[in-house]
């Protein structure tokens, strides 16, 4: 029986209410229209651009479909026993996450080669080299300590164009500073899975839609706020850390309002600040100036969604965009996040 209080129309509006609110138009914007729309034509490539996210995208949903069976399907938590090129051991997602890539790629005819941290040297599909021109750089699972205990992790890539003739399969020209990547941006596998990317025309975020299996349009032109209080480091390397960067840390212990968030995953952890500000820092330590960070296929993709945002990335001296790298495997400290939060720490750093 009804509260007496309450009338049909209120049932009306329950029902309502629980039904998606969302408008036809928006269900409509696929990714693959939205990256058709950041060129204003139907030019060769424009459908090449859009054919190679919708298949960045379908790597994401082939990858987000194996997490989500995590404890029930074999092959997808802990190690293979294997090292990769870093030295770091390897998961089972890891080879699995870069295999999809490469298979999703091959049969897309638009990518010659692909770079990726599981991968010491670059990977060619020949038969697509006689017709292809884009390099695809990724970090297939980033964050891969998070798999097993079922925490967010994510797959970052770079679009680049390959320059002149790669004749010796060396693939030299991938050395070359940020500010020539024609694509970045990362697939984020949390509580939904979420596709972030930037062509150099803001940064979009976009919603895999289970019920119909596409990532549709959730957020256009996302900034950065300026300033934010979040910072987000590993706590644990402090006494491994610069006294530069030690002084930094403590000063913001001692402000009010600074609030310390960090979840092993960069693509996470970049998130949060690029939604709702703040800093991220992988600085060098003592040991190992250099940080863990890659440049490449890690630093430089966030940098580019951060400029793109109104964000800064830095290494703590220069612009990571224009940083050229000396080999593929490259480290580089990082910084990045709300542009007046990374000029603070650039503050700290850059003092003697
Ligand atoms: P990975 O790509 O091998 O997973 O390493 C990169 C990850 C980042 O996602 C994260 O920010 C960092 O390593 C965490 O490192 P640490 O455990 O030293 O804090
Ligand atoms: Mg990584």
């Amino acid at each position: 029986m009804w509260p007496n209080s309450w009338s049909l129309s209120n049932m009306v509006n329950l029902q309502t209410l629980s039904v998606p609110q969302r408008s036809l138009d928006q269900d409509c914007t696929t990714l693959s229209r939205h990256v058709l729309g950041q060129f204003n034509s139907f030019s060769a490539e424009a459908q090449d651009l859009s054919a190679l996210m919708n298949r960045i995208a379908l790597a994401g949903k082939l990858i987000s479909r194996r997490l989500s069976g995590a404890g029930l399907i074999e092959d997808v938590l802990g190690f293979t026993g294997e090292k990769n090129v870093q030295g770091e051991n390897v998961k089972k997602m890891d080879i699995f996450a870069n295999e999809v890539f490469i298979s999703v790629l091959r049969q897309s005819g638009l990518v010659c080669r692909l770079a990726s941290e599981e991968m010491e040297k670059p990977y060619y599909i020949k038969e697509n080299c006689p017709i292809s021109r884009y390099t695809l750089l990724y970090d297939p699972i980033d964050g891969s300590s998070n798999v097993d205990i079922n925490l967010n992790v994510g797959s970052i890539f770079s679009i680049r164009q390959q320059q002149g003739i790669d004749i010796d399969e060396q693939a030299r020209d991938l050395l070359q500073d940020g500010h020539s990547q024609i694509a970045a941006g990362y697939i984020l596998y949390g509580a939904a899975t979420i596709l972030v990317y930037s062509m150099g025309k803001g940064v979009h975020s976009f919603t895999l839609d289970p019920s119909l299996g596409e990532f549709i349009l959730s957020q256009e032109n996302i900034t950065i706020p300026r300033k934010g209080n979040v910072y987000s480091t590993n706590e644990g390397n402090f006494w491994q850390w610069s006294e530069q960067m030690r002084d930094y840390v403590r000063y913001v212990h001692l402000n009010d309002g600074y609030t310390a968030r960090y979840g092993g995953a960069l693509v996470g952890d970049f998130h949060r600040i690029l939604l709702q500000g703040g800093v991220f820092l992988y600085p060098g330590t003592i040991q190992k100036p250099e940080g863990k960070l890659r440049l490449l296929y890690e630093s430089a993709p966030l940098a580019f969604l951060s400029q793109q945002a109104g964000g800064l990335a830095t290494n703590g001296e220069k612009n990571i965009l224009d940083i050229v790298p000396q080999h593929l495997h490259e480290r580089s400290p990082l910084f990045l996040g709300s542009l007046e939060e990374v000029k603070l720490v650039e503050s700290f750093l850059q003092s003697r």
